[in-house]
């Protein structure tokens, strides 16, 4: 069972997580959060069937939203009710597939 992180084991994480990215994940409504544009909707949802099988190999998945050329991605974890370790893993394996 993954244990939901405090306020500063967030924010560590988070800077960790950002540190060489352009646009960064915040913490919004209590989950991780990103919004990622693409040129087209064929590049956003080849982005998001990449996201979704990675989602399945690691068995965790997010919470998002598509319209056109834009995904917005919420990260937590259900079953520690909160953002726990998974979430920043997914993050981070969700940067490799987008150059943003
Ligand atoms: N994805 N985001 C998220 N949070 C979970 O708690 C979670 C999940 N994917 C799969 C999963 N839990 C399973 O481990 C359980 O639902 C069995």
């Amino acid at each position: 069972m993954p244990l939901s992180l405090d306020k500063a084991g967030i924010e560590t994480r988070l800077e960790t997580l950002n540190a060489r990215l352009e646009l960064p994940w915040r913490l919004e409504d209590g989950k991780l959060r990103k919004v990622f544009e693409f040129d087209n909707f064929v590049s956003a949802f080849g982005f998001m069937t990449q996201v979704a099988l990675l989602a399945e190999r690691m068995n965790h998945h997010p919470e998002w939203f598509n319209v056109y050329r834009r995904v917005e991605i919420d990260l937590t974890t259900h079953e520690a009710g909160g953002i726990s370790e998974r979430d920043f893993e997914l993050a981070a394996e969700i940067q490799r597939l987008a150059q943003f």
